[in-house]
């Protein structure tokens, strides 16, 4: 049998002088490669940084040889984005995801020239959809762009960039070479309180205090993405006829989840991107005439009239409901279905809707059996929940449930009345107590 060392491949590299690896790339000379390949702003961090403790894990999984990480801002129109047109305002946004997507590959490319290893991570899809409902993403890139100085997350918990306010998308290249001169976050916030988020969001999902509903943005603004899809795929299996399906969805809702596998998925909304004000280079309307601004920009996406989906009975519908009458609310099915119980523990504050659980206050100590056992304690008190893995404190209810049971309950495959007939659920404390539970996750 040959030997490996007279294979061809393996003569040709030998007889090659060893290639000098860098040890590490200067700031300067990184950033004009990332401002060549179409970059508006760039910083560097390197990965044994404390912004990044949360994030390394992930980090190392995707690239194993990570030292540093570029992030990489590019900017959007926004006028474009402010048209209560979607079309204009999607076709923004896919063409500058496209453009984070190219700008990122460019610079890999440039750096595997030098001899510099590099990978460059989807800006948001496709993702890891085997992990889906949860964490689908492979890093997160705002608190990358924020330790990067690329700006502060504002009150709407987008990133503002000092000069081109939120029209930015940002993307990420992770870098097998530690750079001489990092960034570091910018030491005050772009963002007004001017609010403005907050009031054009149709489903509340952006309060004043700066919590932000989860679940009421993802169920309207993502109705044609992941977990709407599913939904809709749901209404047509259970649809026994064409007319019955058309009874739930109208021709020009099927038209657009159609336009959406077609070309590219469309956002219901990002109304909250479309109000803000900040940043040097936008400003300058909101500065000059404010009640102009909001004439211009907001009123048009508060006053238009258009479907907005909910889930029954959860904030969302209560509060379109209320502030915009002239919307037509439109019932959806759950778009965040956990298939785990570690899934349901990590997702509840995701779910959980404030507005539901005024007057409750409880701690809740949760103990699962069965083929995935777990405990947790939830405690939901002044319209917040608080999540903990363990059994903590004294308790006002205990509920002890198969795993396999309470996963049926939560994806709707059985009733709370049949679970506690054949003893799947068991409760100990007051039974209300379990009923208002439920009313907290529609
Ligand atoms: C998950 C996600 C979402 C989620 C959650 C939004 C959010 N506030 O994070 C949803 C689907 C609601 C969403 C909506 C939008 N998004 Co988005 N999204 C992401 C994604 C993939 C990860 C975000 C992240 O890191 N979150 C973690 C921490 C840092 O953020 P956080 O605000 O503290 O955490 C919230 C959520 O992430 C959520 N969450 C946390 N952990 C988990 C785990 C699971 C399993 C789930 C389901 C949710 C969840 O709960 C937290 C708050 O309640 C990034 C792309 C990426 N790879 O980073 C884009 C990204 C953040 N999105 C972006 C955009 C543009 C939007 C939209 C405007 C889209 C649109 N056109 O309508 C809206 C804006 C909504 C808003 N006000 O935030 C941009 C933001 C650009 C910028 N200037 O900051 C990003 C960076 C994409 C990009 N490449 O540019 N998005
Ligand atoms: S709209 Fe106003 S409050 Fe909201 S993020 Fe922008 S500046 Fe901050």
């Amino acid at each position: 049998m040959a030997r490996l060392e007279d294979h061809p491949t393996i003569v040709a590299t030998r007889s090659k002088a060893l290639p000098i690896l860098q040890k590490s790339i200067e700031a300067n000379v990184l950033r004009e490669i990332c401002i060549e390949a179409g970059a508006a702003d760039v910083g560097f961090v390197n990965l044994n940084r404390s912004e990044m403790d949360q994030e390394r894990e992930d980090i190392l999984r995707l690239f194993p040889a990570t030292k540093s990480l570029i992030s990489i801002v590019c900017r959007m129109n926004p006028d474009s984005v402010r048209s209560p047109a979607r079309n204009l305002a999607n076709h923004e946004f896919h063409e500058t995801g496209d453009e984070v997507n190219e700008v990122s590959r460019r610079i890999v490319v440039a750096l595997a020239k030098r001899g510099v290893r590099a990978v460059n991570p989807p800006m948001a899809f496709p993702m890891e959809m085997d992990r889906f409902p949860g964490k689908m993403w492979s890093i997160s890139l705002k608190p990358l762009a924020v330790a990067a100085g690329m700006g502060q997350m504002g009150l709407h918990r987008n990133v503002i960039h000092p000069k081109f306010g939120n029209f930015i998308l940002l993307g990420a290249v992770l870098v097998d070479i530690p750079v001489t001169d990092e960034n570091h976050s910018i030491d005050y916030n772009p963002c007004l309180t001017c609010k403005l988020c907050v009031a054009a969001c149709p489903v509340g999902a952006i309060s004043p205090d700066g919590d932000f509903n989860f679940s009421s943005c993802y169920t309207h603004n993502y109705r044609e993405f992941m977990g709407g899809f599913t939904d809709w795929v749901e209404t047509i299996a259970s649809s026994s006829k064409a007319t019955q399906y058309r009874e739930k969805v109208t021709d020009s809702e099927s038209a657009s989840m159609w336009q959406s596998l077609a070309y590219g998925p469309n956002y219901k909304a990002a109304y909250c991107f479309s109000a803000c004000p900040a940043g040097e280079e936008v400003i300058r309307p909101f500065l000059e005439n404010r009640g102009e601004f909001i004439s211009e920009v907001v009123k048009p996406l508060q006053r238009k009239e258009e479907t907005i989906y909910v889930q029954p009975n959860s904030d969302g519908e209560d509060y379109v409901k209320k502030k915009f009458p002239h919307k037509r609310v439109k019932h959806v099915g759950a778009v965040l279905r956990p298939v785990s119980i570690r899934g349901f523990i990590k997702l509840m504050r995701h779910g959980f809707q404030p507005g539901k659980s005024k007057g409750l206050a409880a701690r809740y100590h949760f103990r699962f059996t069965g083929s995935e056992p777990a405990e947790c304690t939830v405690v939901i008190s002044d319209q917040k929940i608080e999540v903990q893995d363990g059994i903590r404190g004294d308790c006002n209810i205990l509920v002890t449930a198969t795993s396999r049971g309470w996963l049926r309950l939560l994806r709707k495959e059985a009733s709370i009345g049949w679970l506690l007939l054949t003893l799947q659920v068991r409760v100990w404390g007051n039974p209300m107590l379990l009923a208002a539970f439920g009313k907290c996750f529609p």
